[in-house]
Order: structure tokens, then C-alpha cells, then sequence
């Protein structure tokens, strides 16, 4: 039963890492349109204020729009919250890919792989 679920408190950090997801997505769905799906709008102000330094600080629209593009899987414009942990799941591969880069060579690659 979901509703149990929600109403515990986490007790590892694993399980205050899935609530902060699932909260952060509805800090930012709910400000516009439909609240449960996050407008472009919505997404950038997410990706700017929560993950601004996984993507490069980046503040330019087409990363924005590249990343929109390639999340909306059913093209209906909206990020829903499946599509939003696909994008979660992909950045946190990235970092993992990262992080054993940075434990097995010091040294940062030239032209990293696309
Ligand atoms: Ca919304
Ligand atoms: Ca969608």
C-alpha cells in the first residue's frame, strides 16, 4: 500500500534519496499547468536550481531543450514522473561512470566519449 509507504519515515539514506526525488519533482510540477508533469518551463527551473552543477552550470536554452526533447518520450511536451527518473537514472550512471574514472585514473581524458 503506497500510502504507507509515504507516511513512514525513511529509515536509510536510500530511502530519504527516493523521497527527495519524488518531492523535489513535485516542487517544481506544481507550480504550473498540470501538477503532476513538469511544463519546460518547469523542467529548466529544476534543472537550473537542483542540478546546475551536474550539467555544467549550463544557462543556455538548448541544452534545456535538448534535454526536454530527449526526456519526452511520449512528445506530449510535458515531463511526467517516469520520464523525469529516466533523466534521474541517467545522471546518476554519468556520475557513477565519473566517479570510477576519477578512482582509477587521476588524469582527465582527452575528448571524452560521446
Ligand atoms: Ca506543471
Ligand atoms: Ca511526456
Amino acid at each position: 500500500m503506497p500510502e504507507t509507504i509515504m507516511s513512514k519515515e525513511p529509515s536509510s539514506n536510500l530511502e530519504s534519496a527516493m523521497q527527495m526525488l519524488i518531492k523535489t519533482f513535485h516542487k517544481y510540477s506544481g507550480k504550473e499547468g498540470d501538477k503532476y508533469t513538469l511544463s519546460r518551463g518547469e523542467l529548466k527551473e529544476l534543472l537550473l536550481e537542483e542540478l546546475g552543477t551536474y550539467l555544467g552550470g549550463s544557462k543556455d536554452n538548448e541544452a534545456v531543450e535538448k534535454v526536454m526533447n530527449d526526456l519526452d518520450a511520449n512528445n506530449d511536451g510535458e515531463v511526467d514522473f517516469t520520464e523525469f527518473i529516466i533523466l534521474m537514472g541517467a545522471l546518476t550512471v554519468a556520475c557513477n561512470d565519473f566517479f570510477l574514472d576519477c578512482k582509477t585514473d587521476e588524469k582527465p581524458k582527452d575528448g571524452g566519449s560521446a
